[in-house]
């Protein structure tokens, strides 16, 4: 039996302005041609299907005509489950016709435990799966009045570790000779990070203490978009995300992991997606750049390579600015989504401030104005801050 294991598609994301459509349907044909290819049975799919809570419509395009050419492959299996980005009504709402056609979806916690458990066979193997969504607060704690910050991600990372714990027991008692795979959206320790997991991680809080998950025979972990193993265990993995979500994983060769059961074992390959698109950050003077500017060649895929640009100089006036936008304007073999300037000269430039609001998250703005206005990050601030926005995405969804 074949399974392929990926997550953090991020469909309708943006790189600065710039649509993702491209690099997704390269992704997506790809992933078809690999399953018909290496006869997957099963694919799983680890959170983050959606960038955002309400996709455009033609990201849902792409959504489902992946899923209706996958239906006519011999992958029979089919397991998609919600992320921090999804909507959970949005990703349930077809929840229940798909499952007529094998695909199951699991866009959050289901009031039974035992619905997330998905059997299946081909031949002598047999394998259960736990599709297990994004976990939000709610689903694991009541609020206790006057419990503090930490007090209470200590017992979210505890009774997160409790649920999985009961998930395990419920696939021991039903399918104990099954090989048992755990799907999860969360952080563990030790695990990489990148620019792009819409999250503030200040210290340890909400990280998941790997050591302590139930001894399944592979987690296909989603969250984190750097493909990696944990703790040296090939059996837990992040698939990571199937294209670049930012200029920080640009140098990711990024993959979807093959899982191969034979004789009621199980071996792991990582399978490479080859990039659809170039993408590079150059820092320098201004001859500097413009020398590596002119080196960058359209290779693959005919696709306009994409850059991040840090002009530092001592001096920078404003001629030198415009006659550089102007050249910008003009280049043809590659396209510019950010610049900034910097100056080596410490004394006469602050630090630099993002130019458009929609470049900087919400996260690193606050951290900004934080640390400009000198005030210490505390848990308590931290807690509120985060409060605040919970509060604002909530009455967000309300109105949409
Ligand atoms: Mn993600």
């Amino acid at each position: 039996m074949r399974i392929i294991h990926t997550s953090d598609w991020h469909i309708g994301q943006r790189l600065y302005s710039k649509e993702r459509q491209e690099e997704h349907q390269f992704f997506f044909d790809f992933l078809l041609s690999k399953i018909s290819e290496l006869e997957i049975d099963a694919l799983l799919v680890s959170g983050d299907i959606f960038d955002v809570a309400y996709p455009s419509n033609s990201s849902e395009e792409i959504y489902y005509n992946f899923l209706t050419k996958l239906i006519k492959t011999n992958c029979r299996t089919i397991i998609i489950t919600g992320g921090n980005h999804d909507s959970i009504s949005t990703l349930n709402a077809p929840q229940k016709i798909l499952q007529h056609l094998n695909i199951y979806i699991f866009g959050g916690l289901e009031s039974e435990l035992s619905r997330h458990l998905i059997h299946f066979r081909k031949d002598n193997e047999d394998c259960v799966v736990a599709a297990i969504p994004f976990l939000r607060e709610k689903d694991l704690i009541k609020s206790v009045p006057g419990q503090t910050y930490e007090a209470r991600q200590d017992s979210i990372r505890n009774e997160l570790i409790n649920l999985y714990q009961s998930v395990y027991q419920i696939s021991e008692e039903k399918y104990n000779k099954s090989i048992k795979i755990f799907m999860g959206h969360f952080h563990t320790d030790g695990s990489l990070l990148s620019e792009s997991e819409r999250e503030i991680h200040f210290g340890n809080l909400g990280v998941v203490n790997a050591g302590k998950l139930p001894k399944a025979d592979y987690w296909a972990l989603g969250h984190i978009h750097k493909p990696q193993i944990i703790a040296g265990n090939e059996f837990i993995r992040y698939s990571g995300s199937p294209i670049p979500l930012s200029f920080s994983e640009r140098a990711d060769k990024k993959s979807v992991v093959l899982i191969n059961i034979e004789d009621g074992k199980l071996n792991t390959q990582n399978i490479e997606i080859p990039a659809y698109r170039l993408l590079k950050r150059i820092k320098g003077s201004f001859k500097e750049v413009g020398n590596e500017l002119e080196k960058i060649k359209i290779e693959t895929h005919n696709s306009m390579p994409w850059l991040e640009i840090v002009i530092s100089e001592e001096e920078i006036d404003a001629q030198q600015i415009s006659d550089f936008k102007e050249y910008l304007e003009n280049l043809k073999n590659c396209e510019v989504l950010k610049y900034k300037f910097e100056s080596t000269n410490t004394k006469t430039l602050d630090q630099p401030i993002p130019e458009k609001l929609e470049d900087i998250s919400a996260d690193d703005l606050f951290n900004y104005f934080a640390s400009k206005k000198g005030i210490a990050l505390n848990n308590e601030i931290i807690s509120a801050y985060k409060e605040i926005v919970q509060q604002i995405l909530t009455e967000k969804k309300e109105n949409a």
